[in-house]
């Protein structure tokens, strides 16, 4: 075969021809956009990408990430003929392949490491979780800040240790969903030369022609948001796309797009620039033709020739390696002169805290004026980033009023003239803010965005990726409930505690009081793989005094004891989280001079309290008391799993209002009378059992 077609058109027609088996083999996913972009990887991988194949998670290598996550196939071939090596869980390389060939002829089957859409984690060489369209191109606008980040900090004269570029591919839909806009916007404002988009502009998405409902001119938009704009007119012409790829790599000013025209379904006869490539198997006929026009055996599956084997190990693995080794001498090197900061990198490469992280933290003193949790977590949150250097963050509202700014010296602000700077400023762009984060979590910086808890909606889909992911992200979230007062219902979260506790592996936490504040946070540094949620008030609490309650310690269970009937035998319980803490603890005080025996539960974490074990839930909330309140500011959905069939839940059962907050509680319930008069409902509901 060699002989008629070059080496590289070979390659190229293997990565297309596996994308058709395997499609046809699945009987099911998305054949013609591999079959047409194949010259594009093909170029970008085995000609330009610092990537090897040895050492998938180097941390120096380029990125690249598939944001049209339906072209998945495209990068298992990628993966399979660079013959990329599978990492194990202590992040060690393996000598197996990330994708085997019978895993490809396994496309989309239960546990292949080629499921429908790329998944991180789970196939080594995929840098994000995609699918959701445009959320790839969030997260490599993190990864291009994140290296512009990590260079300030890690790099030194002569020890250029950080240098990497991100290159993304998408599609019409990438740029038809709203995140890219944003995130786009940010990066041309950001001036991220080190950040390629490659957009597949072949005219066509799910429904047939773009033409029915997508005719701006892209490459002038993304000129207008400051990018440099390439185009190359036919994807199967390898030297121009060198050419594009080489325009990027000078470009030092701003983000490069390039604008590929392609053929979706190339070489399909019937279905190339149709929809019918999309989303659909060709069919055995169609496959034979288009593999006729290729050059290719007819009837041969999945053929990987020996030679295109040889022809990646020469191209990105002899480059990548020899790039690798280079490095790798380079950092010894580094690690002599400066063997503090190699070991923070290694540190940060694993996800573990400098030693003495949390030398700054202090138990804050009762007071029943107390102050905002926004207020207690902005000062904790200042004390810990002085210890950890790579977390930084910012809002994509404003961080004066999330309490996220950090404000000590030398923090400064991430701007395109200082990428130093650890005080991010996402602008209002709440979804971008979500996939950029991811994007630098990815990069193993330790990020976090905040904004307020009714905007979590704007960034829902990120954060339920980072939570697939199993990525570290730390949302801060105020403006809480209801207690945001007279910005009304549109500003009010009824909803949305419950719907991020829906979301599998999300940590949400919501703490009553400035020492569930210190202590949540403990918690969450600590965290390797799991992202969080803080949902933190506007309004100022008191800080309970802790001799005279539970240890706020407690938080790191999810769910504690915080005051409890002199003989540890409650007769009712009053569960509660954030600000409705306090409110129970006002009632429990009433309800013991009326000879009540309540205990009142906080329960900052549902989702931690789930991990503890039976005994301590039980212990927590005995199975036995079944008289139980739960109280939250926000939709009850979801409480009755702790107050059980009988229990009883004060909650919201509409959207909020516009008042000052003192109306507020009066006229949705949350008094201390509505607490006591629950309590005293359910212990006769117990005593009539
Ligand atoms: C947010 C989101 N909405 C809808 C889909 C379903 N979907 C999968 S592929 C596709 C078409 C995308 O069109 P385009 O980006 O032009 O890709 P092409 O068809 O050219 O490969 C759609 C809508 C999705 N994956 N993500
Ligand atoms: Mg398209």
């Amino acid at each position: 075969m060699a002989d008629q077609v070059s080496i590289e058109q070979l390659s190229i027609n293997t990565i297309r021809t596996l994308a058709m088996d395997a499609v046809q083999a699945a009987n099911s996913g998305h054949p013609g956009t591999p079959m047409a972009l194949a010259p594009v990887t093909y170029c970008l991988w085995n000609r330009f990408l610092q990537f090897d194949p040895d050492d998938p998670i180097w941390p120096n290598r380029d990125r690249f990430v598939l944001s049209v996550g339906h072209a998945s196939m495209l990068l298992y071939a990628m993966l399979h003929v660079s013959q990329v090596k599978a990492v194990n869980e202590d992040y060690g390389a393996t000598n197996n392949l990330a994708v085997p060939l019978d895993e490809i002829k396994r496309f989309r089957q239960l546990e292949s490491k080629c499921p429908g859409h790329p998944e991180y984690h789970w196939t080594s060489g995929v840098e994000t979780t995609t699918g959701p369209l445009g959320q790839g191109l969030g997260n490599s606008v993190g990864m291009a800040i994140a290296q512009r980040w990590m260079a300030e900090y890690f790099n030194r004269p002569g020890f250029d240790i950080i240098n990497y570029d991100v290159y993304a591919l998408c599609g019409d839909g990438c740029l038809m969903e709203g995140v890219s806009s944003e995130a786009a916007s940010l990066a041309g404002h950001l001036k991220l030369s080190n950040l390629c988009w490659i957009y597949d502009n072949n005219k066509i998405t799910i429904e047939g022609k773009t033409a029915l409902a997508f005719s701006e001119d892209v490459g002038a938009r993304f000129r207008a948001y400051g990018w440099n704009v390439v185009h190359v007119d036919d994807a199967n012409n390898i030297e121009k796309l060198s050419g594009a790829f080489r325009a990027f790599q000078e470009e030092t000013a701003r983000p490069t797009m390039i604008i590929v025209d392609s053929h979706i379904g190339f070489g399909a006869p019937n279905k190339q620039d149709t929809h019918g490539a999309h989303g659909e198997p060709l069919g055995e006929e169609e496959i034979r033709l288009a593999k006729k026009n290729y050059g290719w055996p007819e009837d041969a599956k999945f053929l990987v020739p020996e030679e295109v084997l040889q022809h990646f190990k020469a191209g990105i693995g002899q480059r990548g390696k020899a790039n690798r080794e280079v490095w790798t001498a380079r950092f010894q090197e580094y690690k002599t002169q400066f063997p503090e900061l190699a070991d923070q990198l290694h540190k940060m490469q694993h996800r573990q805290l400098p030693d003495g992280w949390a030398r700054g933290l202090q138990e804050f003193p009762a007071d029943s004026k107390g102050l905002a949790t926004r207020e207690s977590s902005g000062k904790v949150l200042n004390a810990i980033a002085k210890e950890v250097p790579w977390l930084i963050g910012g809002s994509a509202d404003l961080a004066p009023s999330t309490k996220t700014r950090l404000t000590f010296d030398g923090a400064g602000d991430f701007e395109a003239s200082t990428y130093g700077g650890r005080n991010f400023h996402f602008g209002v762009r709440e979804h971008a803010m979500g996939a950029v984060i991811s994007g630098m979590a990815l990069s193993k910086v330790r990020p976090y965005g905040s904004g307020f808890l009714i905007f979590s909606d704007y960034g829902r889909p990120s954060i339920r990726l980072a939570a697939m992911m199993e990525i570290p992200v730390i949302y801060v979230f105020t403006h809480d409930s209801i207690g945001v007062g007279e910005d009304g219902p549109t500003h009010q979260p009824v909803e949305h505690l419950a719907s991020l506790r829906a979301i599998p592996g999300l940590v949400t936490i919501r703490p009553g009081d400035a020492n569930e504040v210190v202590e949540a946070w403990r918690v969450i540094m600590q965290m390797q793989h799991q992202p969080v949620v803080l949902a933190l008030t506007r309004q100022a609490l008191p800080t309970l005094d802790r001799t005279k309650y539970g240890s706020a310690l407690g938080v790191a269970q999810g769910a504690y004891v915080l005051a409890d009937a002199d003989d540890g035998k409650p007769e009712v319980l009053l569960l509660a989280t954030g600000s409705e803490v306090p409110l129970c603890v006002d009632a429990y005080e009433k309800l013991k001079v009326e000879g009540i025996k309540a205990r009142v539960v906080s329960m900052p974490s549902w989702e931690l309290f789930e991990q503890q074990s039976q005994d301590y839930r039980d212990s927590v909330i005995p199975p036995g008391v079944t008289a139980r309140v739960s109280v939250e500011q926000a939709t009850t959905f979801g409480w009755s799993q702790y107050v059980g069939a009988t229990g009883t839940s004060i909650g919201m059962h509409t959207f909020g209002s516009s008042a000052p907050l003192k109306d507020l509680t009066k006229h949705f319930g949350f008094t201390v009378d509505r607490v006591m008069a629950a309590a005293r409902q359910q212990l006769e509901l117990t005593v009539g059992a």
